[in-house]
């Protein structure tokens, strides 16, 4: 049985769930390779405006199969190449939407932060628990947490092992928001649909200029916002955006 289930269930929006149960939706390695996989294609498809990623009730994923780890060595982790399958995750062109209930922990935490924007059940439950089972978080936990909640915050989190809320991961801005547990995927897929109906150009600029950005240099950083900024109005969606504004009427944008 495919391990993750892609639906269509909006114009323009991509469903992926992870479909795990048994096992907390932990993520073993098919299920990172079909994640990877249906993110590469969704990354290309131009139907596709947004994707919606999620879990189940119980848990978003309860992190990397532990199983699947407990007794590999350093040099056969290498081989796995797993940060390739991560970075095809994050490097998706398309925004991509968390929808966390129950446990986003270790590897699962790390995943939602793929993400470009995380909706929260307030029941959910975040954490970075590797150094638990004698580890640390190795999927971009140590870089993404603390550039979402700062140096004091992930500093706690990742050594103490503390899981925190969906409240709480609001609080600290690891959720873009944060809403009842019942509420979370149509609350994703409602942004998802909102976010299908702009113009794909100009969402697409604003996800790889933060990105970007937000690692680079001010001035540099600053300046791929200018350049990005010029280039869309080489394109026919800021025309029809700017028209149909003067002209009191809803935008028809191509994506072009
Ligand atoms: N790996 C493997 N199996 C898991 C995992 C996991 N991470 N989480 C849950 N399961 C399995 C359980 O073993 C159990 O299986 P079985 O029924 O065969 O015994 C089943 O899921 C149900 O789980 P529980 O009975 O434990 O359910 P509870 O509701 O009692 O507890 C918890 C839920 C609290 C989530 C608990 O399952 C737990 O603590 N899980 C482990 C959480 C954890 O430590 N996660 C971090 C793992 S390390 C990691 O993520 C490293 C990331 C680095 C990425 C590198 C890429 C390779």
């Amino acid at each position: 049985m495919s391990e993750v289930l892609l639906e269509h269930p909006l114009d323009g929006v991509a469903l992926l769930r992870i479909n795990r149960p048994e096992a907390k939706n932990a993520l073993n390695a098919e299920v990172r390779r079909q994640l990877a996989e249906h993110m590469g294609v969704l990354g290309t498809d131009k139907s596709v405006r947004a994707i919606v990623l999620t879990g189940n009730a119980e848990a978003f994923a309860a992190g990397a199969d532990i199983k699947d780890m407990a007794e590999i060595g350093a040099i056969e982790l290498m081989l796995r190449n797993n940060h390739l399958l991560w970075r095809t995750i994050a490097q998706c062109p398309k925004p991509v939407i968390a929808a966390v209930n129950g446990y986003a922990w270790g590897g699962g935490c790390e995943l939602a932060m793929h993400a470009d924007i995380i909706v929260a059940g307030e029941n959910a439950s975040f954490s970075q628990p590797e150094v638990k089972v004698g580890i640390m978080p190795g999927a971009g936990g140590t870089q993404r947490l603390v550039r979402a909640v700062g140096k004091y915050k992930a500093m706690w989190l990742a050594m103490t092992a503390q899981p925190i809320t969906g409240i709480e991961a609001g609080q600290m801005g690891l959720a873009s928001t944060v809403v009842p547990d019942s509420d979370v995927l149509s609350a994703a897929l409602d942004m998802a649909k909102t976010i299908a109906r702009m113009p794909p150009l100009a969402i697409a600029q604003i996800k790889e200029v933060m990105l970007a950005g937000m690692d680079a240099p001010l001035e540099t950083a600053l300046m791929l916002e200018r350049k990005a900024f010029q280039m869309l109005f080489a394109s026919r969606d800021q025309k029809e955006g700017m028209k149909a504004f003067l002209e009191k009427r809803k935008p028809a944008y191509e994506g072009l």
